[in-house]
């Protein structure tokens, strides 16, 4: 394992290949995370909080890959690192999404500023619990600026990106359902920052008047932060400027009123139930052992337990 604190090094001092290779750490690591990935943790723990993540989430669609692309190129412009990790949330709507987003991205391929990376959650058990945010470790680390996760909002994704991000910026787009879909999926709690993208399209401005009007109604958290509604065009970069306007006044924000560390801890808490559920329920279905999960439900089908004296078990190892 000698080689966990020079990759450290190295990932912090930049190197591309050495990032890459600790999120692949993170990717392939084994339930519980296995003895490297625990070490690479431990060697980045002191190096974090000081990326600004941003969380993009909106329906299929409505510009997601386009608007980070062009975010990207805005940030790069005022000489910001940017690392964008694109997540699969297994959905079978976006199948081969992220083969597209891979081909766009190849504008940013040679500029040693820019870190690209698809991941799959796929077949982890937690999920986006588990994976991301530990992937996110790796790229704030890593020492990028800005940090973008992007993921297609389908079922519970987008909430699970929320809680992810420092900021979480929901895309919505002219002529895709707009505001009763907006209301169903339960977007206008999740948002720090509404971007009407395709601007250059018709209903533009009504999509904007209808979902100001709809957030001024919806029973958000009471903070002092209003969520400004946008539009842009992510094709031709138009409104991109303003949008990181926006970040960095909800970053700033996000510090001044405490925030910031209160959604870090928020989002750390669930990250160590996570692992440590995750490292339980690996347990649970160890066979022959006096905690095997399947062996206990068998003896309460039969009445030869009762279900708490079953967990009671359980528990007790
Ligand atoms: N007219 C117009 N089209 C746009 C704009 N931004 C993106 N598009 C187009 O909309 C389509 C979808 O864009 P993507 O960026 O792939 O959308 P996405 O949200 O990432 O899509 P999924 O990953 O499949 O959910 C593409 O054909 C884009 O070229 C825009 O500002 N105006
Ligand atoms: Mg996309």
């Amino acid at each position: 394992m000698a080689d966990v604190s020079d990759l450290v090094a190295r990932a912090r001092g930049g190197e591309p290949r050495a990032v890459a290779r600790l999120v692949s750490y993170v990717e392939n690591a084994p339930v519980g995370g296995g003895e490297r990935l625990r070490e690479v943790m431990a060697a980045l723990a002191p190096h974090g909080g000081r990326a600004h993540i941003v969380g993009l989430t909106g329906a299929p669609g409505v510009g997601k890959s386009t608007t980070t692309s062009a975010l990207v190129r805005e940030l790069r412009s005022e000489g910001r690192t940017v690392a964008v990790l694109a997540v699969d949330p297994s959905s079978p709507f976006s199948g081969g999404a992220l083969l597209g987003d891979r081909i766009r991205m190849t504008d940013h391929a040679t500029d040693p500023g820019v870190f690209i990376r698809s991941m799959a959650s796929r077949g982890h058990l937690g999920g986006l619990a588990w994976s991301a945010p530990q992937a996110l470790r790796v790229l704030d680390a890593a020492g990028f600026d800005v940090v973008l996760v992007e993921t297609v909002g389908v079922g519970q994704s987008e909430v699970e990106i929320a809680g992810l991000a420092d900021t979480t910026v929901v895309l919505l787009a002219p002529g895709m359902g707009d505001g009763i879909q907006a209301a169903k999926a339960g977007i206008l709690e999740i948002g720090d920052l509404y971007v009407v993208n395709k601007a250059d399209r018709d209903g533009a401005t009504k999509v904007q008047r209808d979902l100001r009007g709809m957030l001024r109604l919806s029973d958000r958290p009471a903070e002092a932060w209003t969520p400004p509604v946008l539009t842009a065009v992510a094709q031709s970069g138009t409104g991109l400027a303003e949008v990181v306007g926006a970040l960095d006044e909800h970053r700033a924000w996000l510090e001044s009123s405490g925030t910031l560390t209160l959604r870090r801890t928020r989002r750390a808490r669930a990250e160590v139930e996570a692992i440590a559920v995750e490292t339980l329920r690996a347990k649970w279905s160890t066979v022959g052992t006096s905690s095997d999960l399947d062996a206990l439900a068998e003896k309460v089908v039969t009445g030869e337990k009762d279900p708490y004296a079953a967990a009671d078990a359980l528990l007790a190892e």
